[in-house]
């Protein structure tokens, strides 16, 4: 009770000495606008905002262009302070490697959803794996076609519910999940695999850390990088947004399990000094 009556009450009878922070403050300096439209509780803002943290922070900011996939994160395709191009769905990698093999010094990303990548482009990203094309993905993974109502996606997880398996994902009826990176990373062209989520801040802190080591491996020339990133989806989940994160980890997190699944910059001698936990 007596620590109660000394607790600091913030005033409400006068306006603030100071103004308060906005979330746009926080803004990396490569995000346009701090507002956007994804939905509250939403994993991709964060994802993309490691991403662009990680190219300012390497200093690749002038060199990078980023091909977009279409799902909900593609709202951030025209918000940001780097060169951007559109892909149609799950083309990306392809459209990717061209660009890499017009601008070979260009730091060439694709940003790209589970539904985009996996549902309906799994060739592309397989066959530009294989071939080593110097380029780095990243994968959206929240186990849903979010932008278009929550339906269930090559990487939805046995069990869970979305708009076209209300009783979960069954595996005699829909067939198991893809696990993209354990796939990717059995590919002798991939060079950097890892997955890796944004449901809490230490596991926000190893995806930047795994980006900046992707990105790493790409400006090094060693070959084809992927990222796969868990994201929440509490609208497509049919969850309360505070319950999100802790459904990823009960659910997506259990099957897609995270890890850096391989890193061949480790056994090379030009290695960079970030090391990755
Ligand atoms: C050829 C084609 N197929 C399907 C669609 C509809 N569509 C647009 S976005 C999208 C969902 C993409 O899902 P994902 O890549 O997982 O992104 P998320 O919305 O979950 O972030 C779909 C199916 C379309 N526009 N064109
Ligand atoms: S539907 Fe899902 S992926 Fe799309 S903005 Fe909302 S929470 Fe994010
Ligand atoms: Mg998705």
């Amino acid at each position: 009770m007596k620590e109660r009556e000394t607790r600091r009450v913030i005033p409400t009878d006068a306006p603030p000495t100071a103004p308060a922070r906005l979330v746009e403050d926080f803004t990396p300096d490569l995000i346009d606008v701090g507002a956007h439209h994804l939905c509250p509780g939403c994993g991709e803002p964060i994802a993309i905002r490691s991403v662009m943290e990680a190219v300012a922070e390497l200093d690749l900011v002038r060199r990078t262009i980023a091909v977009f996939g279409i799902g909900c994160y593609t709202a951030f395709s025209n918000n940001l302070d780097v060169e951007v191009l559109q892909a149609l769905h799950g083309r990306a990698p392809s459209v990717a490697t061209g660009v890499k093999r017009a601008r070979p010094d260009a730091i060439v990303i694709t940003v790209q959803g589970d539904g985009d990548m996996v549902s309906e482009g799994l060739q592309e990203v397989l066959h530009t794996a294989a071939r080593g094309e110097n380029v780095t993905c990243i994968m959206l993974n929240n186990g849903v076609f979010g932008e278009t109502g929550g339906h269930m996606t090559a990487t939805t997880v046995l069990g869970q519910r979305t708009k076209t398996s209300l009783e979960g994902r069954d595996a005699v009826t829909h067939g198991r999940p893809i696990l993209l990176a354990d796939l990717v990373a059995r590919l002798d062209g991939a060079a950097f695999v890892a997955r890796c989520a944004v449901n809490s801040a230490g596991n926000v802190a190893r995806t930047k850390k795994v980006i900046l080591r992707a990105l790493q491996t790409q400006a090094s020339g060693a070959g084809f990088s992927l990222v796969e990133i868990l994201t929440m989806c509490p609208t497509g989940w049919f969850v309360e947004t505070a319950e999100a994160p802790d459904y990823l980890a009960d659910s997506l997190a259990t099957v897609h399990t995270g890890g850096v699944l391989k890193d061949f910059l480790a056994t090379s001698p030009t290695s960079p000094s970030t090391t990755v936990p």
